[in-house]
């Protein structure tokens, strides 16, 4: 069975890509028409890229999660809509059906409201991935509270300050978090966040791993208690709050070249209409198929293609708590053997990983079951790329490479799977709706083909950005203020010959390490929190496995004897003030940075050296004292 809005051969995509261009509107229209509204919109779009302005489906009523679960009810209800894979793999896996997690959803949603979680509330959530992770944040939905999932690896500092920048009084989380050997206390992480957020009013735990927590009188409650409590009063109404079309759905932060990271806000409507569209025509799902996506749903992917791509058209979605290596590196293989997975879709840094430990972890391992494999988060090199076509997809299943972002709320630019062809490397050719334009540093449009530039888009989608919480100038500087009436997505950009795009890497100061966003700006300032340290810089270079590594140049007083020992202080410093992520892969030290004379750090020479490019660092006359260049150069790691 295919969906009203799938596309089904190359000439259908060739003859809707040009009516999206042609008259979007129109396009548009016809895609929303297929979802579930309490109320039809009364205009398609109305935009402006200066302030910015876009609002898609104006004056439409909706709540997504009647279009994720109960529209599916009379004819799905059976059907498995979670399946949860554990990370341990001796414990039993769970399977909910829609009419299940329809159930555990509409339930947790009134635990929410006798908590005192109104419709517009911002709900903190940091949990491991586990279901009630999916159900808490459908339980938002479901009543118009607005989520901000935070990632299970982020600290303490990081959580406060997007408390304090979503001014957020609830949050639900658990005890601890899985992953691998590893246990993280995520309640007591949030513990010593709360410590600077007296605001928060409610904390709701789930009991997972039996680590042991502080619960609070009055402000700490269990999970399981307050669902008992629902259940047994028998009070549960199991409505969903009616939304406008443009009200928030969701918060989730990303960095950015500035220190602070944003809250990047998307609206119910126009998110929920892109996630589906994309999902089903970048992946061609399938009635039946079961779809595993390996991100955490603390990041862009897992919202809209573990969540809300796959459950607003009735897919299968398998969650698994655990990662690719443990208890070995055949785990991914023997999820798929288990559960007889149609669509893989993970990342260039797991693939690498994987590729590290050779083919013996796939020895008997049945992947028969693959038809569909892709490929997010970051620029996937050809050497993974055939590694993981030869081996996994046995070179009888399509690899769709989508390029996409946290701001765009969905797959922007990806070949479809049998639809389109790939290109190792390249990202190949836009959605429909999606008009990708390449400029120059002057913000003059590229035309032609086989030219780079930095890579913009034309006109609004539905799931574009609507604001970063709490300060929309900072929205429009970032994303519309660089080049005049175009969305800047601060990715550089290749067009070869056909017409197909490559993506490589950020303009920006922005690393990618492993697919997470992690800010040059914001490693700095938590390096400078260390006492010792006068003054950093922070680059990115080539890393085997992460894509990127970080590599930072500290002016260091005050420090040990011993200089590793110093290192360690303030990697575990970043660790403290942001999360291990954004741990350095490698600290020099030295006695000063080049700078020009006006005092910026020359990031391009240092970009050079870390890179290993010691002997073309270009123009170099500007520099205020070009000997630093010399001892940086001598005492590289
Ligand atoms: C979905 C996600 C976004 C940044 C983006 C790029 C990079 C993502 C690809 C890619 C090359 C890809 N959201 N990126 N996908 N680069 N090819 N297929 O990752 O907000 O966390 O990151 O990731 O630089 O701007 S994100």
């Amino acid at each position: 069975m295919s969906y009203p809005f799938q596309i089904t051969s190359r000439a259908q995509y060739d003859a809707a890509y040009k009516q999206s261009i042609e008259n979007p509107e129109a396009f548009w229209e016809v895609v929303a028409s297929s979802f579930l509204w309490r109320k039809p919109w009364d205009k398609v779009l109305e935009w402006n890229f200066t302030q910015p302005d876009v609002k898609w489906f104006l004056g439409g009523k909706l709540n997504i999660t009647e279009n994720c679960l109960d529209r599916h009810l009379d004819t799905l209800g059976d059907k498995p809509a979670l399946i949860w894979e554990p990370n341990n793999p001796d414990e039993p896996n769970r399977i909910l059906t829609y009419k299940e997690l329809h159930q555990e959803v509409v339930q947790f949603a009134q635990v929410l409201k006798n908590n005192g979680v109104q419709k517009g509330d911002r709900v903190c959530i940091y949990m491991g991935m586990v279901p009630e992770l999916a159900i808490a944040v459908l339980a938002c939905a479901r009543i118009g509270a607005i989520h901000s999932v935070i990632f299970g690896g982020f600290s303490a500092q990081s959580i406060a300050d997007r408390l304090q920048d979503a001014q957020a009084k609830y949050i639900v989380t658990c005890d601890g978090a899985k992953r691998g050997a590893k246990q993280i206390p995520l309640k007591e992480v949030i513990d010593d966040a709360l410590v600077q957020c007296p605001f928060v009013e409610k904390v709701i735990v789930h009991f997972h791993t039996h680590t042991p927590v502080s619960m609070i009188k009055g402000r700490d409650v269990w999970w399981q208690d307050e669902v008992d409590k629902v259940a047994a009063s028998g009070n549960i109404d199991g409505l969903a709050t009616e939304m406008d079309s443009e009200d928030p759905l969701f918060i989730l932060y990303t960095s950015g070249s500035t220190g602070k990271p944003k809250g990047v806000v998307h609206s119910c409507g126009g998110y929920m209409v892109y996630a589906a569209y994309s999902f089903v025509n970048v992946f061609q799902y399938q009635q039946g198929d079961i779809h595993f996506c390996t991100a955490d749903i603390g990041w862009i992917t897992g919202h809209s293609y573990i969540l809300y791509g796959p459950l607003c058209v009735g897919a299968t979605t398998l969650m698994f708590e655990g990662i690719p290596t443990w208890p070995d590196a055949g785990r991914f293989w023997d999820i798929v053997d288990k559960h007889k997975v149609n669509i893989l879709y993970t990342a260039p840094t797991a693939i690498r990983s994987l590729m590290s430990f050779g083919i013996e972890p796939l020895q008997g391992k049945d992947l028969s079951s693959l038809k569909v494999l892709g490929s997010v988060g970051e620029p996937i090199n050809e050497e993974a790329w055939h590694w993981f076509n030869d081996n996994i997809g046995k070179g009888r299943c399509p690899i769709v490479d989508t390029w996409w972002q946290t701001e765009t709320g969905g797959i922007m630019i990806s070949n479809m799977a049998d639809i389109t062809p790939a290109k190792p490397a390249y990202a190949t050719l836009p959605l429909p709706g999606i008009q990708p334009v390449l400029v120059d540093e002057n913000g003059k449009e590229i035309t032609g083909n086989d030219v780079s530039g930095n890579l913009c888009i034309k006109h609004p989608w539905p799931s574009i950005i609507r604001t970063t919480y709490g300060d929309h100038e900072r929205c429009r500087t970032n994303y519309f203020a660089t080049y005049p009436n175009l969305y800047f997505t601060g990715d550089g950009c290749y067009r070869d010959a056909d017409g197909n795009y490559r993506i490589t890497g950020r303009v920006d100061d922005v690393l990618n390490v492993s697919g997470h966003r992690i800010g040059t700006a914001e490693v700095e300032n938590a390096i400078n929190m260390h006492t010792g340290v006068v003054e950093s810089a922070v680059v990115g270079y080539p890393h085997d496995i992460k894509g990127q590594g970080i590599y930072a140049f500290v002016i260091c007083t005050n420090t040990h004897d011993d200089d590793n020992l110093t290192r360690q202080d303030i990697a575990q410093t970043v660790a403290r003030i942001i999360g291990a992520i954004a741990k350095p892969d490698k600290i020099q030290f030295v006695s000063g940075l080049p700078k020009t004379r006006s005092g910026k750090i020359m990031r391009r020479i240092l970009r050079k050296i870390a890179e290993g490019e010691t002997n073309n660092l270009g123009d170099t006359t500007t520099l205020l004292d070009p000997n630093v260049v010399e001892e940086i150069k001598a005492g590289r790691i």
